[in-house]
């Protein structure tokens, strides 16, 4: 049987961990696709070299043509630009929105059965635009964020804790920015939920409401730290996690950025939400019961998506 082919549309810093990640889980052959004349190649061949030492047999290209994408199985997008010193919000999301068109029908011509993750920022609003542009079936577009902002939740957690970071599960909902909302109701260590820790005196209210916040902030933090560029470890590391589980078909339940029609009450739009992904693409959205608290933090993180959705709507005509 063939191995499965994944493509990854953008070969900047998190393009290239993707890579370099896929070829050492031999998760299939990967294509490395970019504007940048040489960089995708130049990452390709580097990558290929470490096989030997490494021992894996996926093999690796970089290219400039879309062609090269054709029939993929998986396709991650990170294409796009960073928001610079003087860019608004909406001067980034012109630009951003721009690539979702020609990712989308990049992907629509050549790879339109593949499950698709987008990365680029601002996260919620570019998958929508790029499952519209792509004309994919939604089930198989969604965005990353939920597995990385719950992977920091988690860190923190087992610091604090100081147990196993296997052992803290942890839940983020809501839009990828200031306004998600890590829930510590359904956050826990070994299944005993945070609350729960916090009167057992593991842990203080204080401290607790310090790593939500710092959750929140985790993006920032990395940002403040590099001074150029932002976090791309992490980042790809959960959207490799979310690629295997649609390519194993191993039903992970994991937070991810999913087209919801009806689902929490919302209607033509991605939000981060918990879901099933397997060999369907998002086959399940977990359609939890929020507290009032939990529901204000959540309808004020949909709202923040909405007005960038908005803003989507009102650059590209064709989306309105
Ligand atoms: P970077 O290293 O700048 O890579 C982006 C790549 O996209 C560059 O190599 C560009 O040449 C390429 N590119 C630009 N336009 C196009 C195009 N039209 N077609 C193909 N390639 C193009 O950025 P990065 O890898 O650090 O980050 C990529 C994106 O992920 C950014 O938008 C970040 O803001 C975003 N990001 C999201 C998260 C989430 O959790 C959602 C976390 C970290 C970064």
């Amino acid at each position: 049987m063939a191995r499965p082919k994944i493509a990854l549309i953008g070969a900047g810093q998190i393009g290239g961990t993707l890579a370099h990640l896929a070829a050492l889980k031999e998760l299939g052959d990967v294509v490395l696709f970019d504007i940048s004349e040489g960089t995708p190649e130049g990452k390709a061949l580097d990558i290929a070299e470490s096989g030997p030492s490494e021992g894996f047999d996926a093999k690796l290209k970089g290219t400039q043509d879309y062609a090269d994408i054709a029939g993929a199985d998986v396709c991650i997008v990170t294409a796009g630009v960073p928001r610079k010193p003087g860019m608004s919000r909406d001067d980034l999301l012109g630009i951003n929105l721009k690539v979702m068109k020609s990712v989308g029908e990049g992907i629509k011509e050549n790879a339109p059965d593949a499950f698709v993750i987008c990365i680029t920022n601002p996260l919620d609003a570019m998958v929508w635009a790029l499952q519209k542009f792509s004309g994919l079936p939604a089930h198989k577009v969604c965005g990353m964020a939920g597995v990385l902002d719950s992977a920091r939740f988690r860190h923190f957690l087992s610091v604090e804790f100081d147990v196993s970071m296997k052992d803290v599960t942890a839940f983020v909902l809501g839009g990828h920015g200031d306004t998600m909302v890590p829930s510590v109701r359904y956050s826990t260590v070994a299944g005993i939920p945070l609350p729960d820790l916090v009167e057992m005196g593991w842990t203080t209210q204080e401290k607790l409401d310090a790593i939500v916040q710092r959750t929140r902030d985790g993006g920032a933090e990395i940002v403040g730290l590099l001074k150029t560029g932002s976090a791309f470890y992490a980042p790809a590391t959960s959207a490799i996690e979310m690629a295997e589980a649609y390519l194993k078909d191993q039903k992970r339940v994991l937070p991810c950025a999913a087209y919801c029609d009806g689902e929490f009450g919302l209607k033509d739009m991605y939000v981060g939400v918990p879901t099933v992904i397997g060999a369907g693409g998002i086959e399940k959205i977990v359609n939890i019961k929020l507290n009032k608290e939990e529901q204000e933090m959540f309808d004020k993180s949909v709202a923040a998506v909405n007005g960038l959705v908005e803003a989507c709507k009102g650059i590209d005509g064709s989306l309105a």
